[in-house]
């Protein structure tokens, strides 16, 4: 589903600019894990079935979400390239291939990053987007968007990453930027796929919570797996593998027990935190 909506929200390769849109799916395509939209639905069918439930009301609910999770997977895709960039991490290979910049040159990749990030609002505000979901929902998400993906957000923590650091530079430092530059995208997933199916303020503050909990682990698991990559601050330097081991359980159970009350209802939410996480 997610695919299929993506392929449909990018244009051709062969509509004008053709480089541009082929640079642009490149990035999407084949694409990784489809872990934020997955956490959007994910998220959105829990909230309804705590509702109601029924499975045309689910139905109904996954087509609600399909909007953000296709704008937010776009995107983390946009933030990949940018990050790949010789200006920021200067990568060769991301999934296995050359990276945008490296099969398109930089400037194409710079620019089908920008495009993809203005993709992204126009697929939630859209008209066959907000008469989907509601005119409110779709300025909500739209918001969730911006405030998650700007420079108190994913670009923020983007440039805590690239600025020059001190060698005494500890967990708390490495915390706000991993919340910045890769939970508050996280976070906004949850919160997107709450908002879509109508949660409460209860409810969204306790999602809210679990996802931020899932983005952190998220990335000390990430830091553990990169281990050998260069870079100073990630979460198995700063604390050592064994030690970030035992963080990333710890904060994997906090977010397994905001699911536990709902047992059956956060099905799909369970077992994708639990893979996502490295616990499967
Ligand atoms: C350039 C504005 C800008 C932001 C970049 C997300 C990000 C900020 C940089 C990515 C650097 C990185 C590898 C961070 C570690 C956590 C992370 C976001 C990993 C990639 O996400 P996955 O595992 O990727 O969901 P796939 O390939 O599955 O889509």
């Amino acid at each position: 589903m997610i695919d299929t909506a993506l392929d449909a929200a990018i244009p051709s390769s062969d509509t004008h600019p053709e480089l541009l849109h082929k640079a642009m799916r490149y990035g999407v395509f084949p694409g990784g894990k489809r872990i934020r939209p997955l956490l959007v639905l994910s998220t959105a069918m829990m909230v309804e079935r705590v509702r109601r439930g029924d499975s045309a009301r689910l139905r109904q609910i996954l087509e609600r979400g399909i909007p953000p999770a296709v704008a937010i997977e776009l995107m983390h895709s946009y933030s990949l390239i940018h990050d790949d960039l010789p200006s920021m991490d200067n990568d060769d290979f991301r999934r296995g291939l050359p990276t945008v910049h490296k099969a398109f040159g930089e400037a194409e990749a710079i620019l089908a990053g920008d495009a993809l990030l203005s993709l992204a609002f126009e697929v939630v505000s859209k008209e066959e987007a907000y008469e989907l979901m509601g005119s409110l929902t779709s300025v909500k998400i739209a918001y969730e968007l911006a405030s998650a993906s700007g420079s108190l957000g994913m670009v923020g923590g983007q440039v805590m990453d690239i600025s020059p650091v001190h060698c005494d530079i500890g967990v708390e430092y490495t915390e706000k930027m991993s919340d910045l530059k890769t939970g508050a995208l996280m976070k906004a997933a949850i919160r997107c796929g709450a908002i879509v199916a109508g949660a409460s303020s209860n409810e969204l503050k306790i999602l809210t919570r679990f996802g931020e909990l899932f983005g952190r682990a998220f990335q000390v698991r990430d830091d553990i797996l990169d281990f050998h990559e260069e870079g100073l601050l990630t979460f198995s330097r700063v604390l050592g593998v064994e030690k970030a081991e035992l963080y990333c359980s710890s904060l994997f159970s906090s977010a397994i027990d905001i699911l536990k009350p709902y047992e059956k209802q956060a099905e799909e939410l369970l077992w994708l935190t639990t893979g996502a996480l490295g616990f499967g």
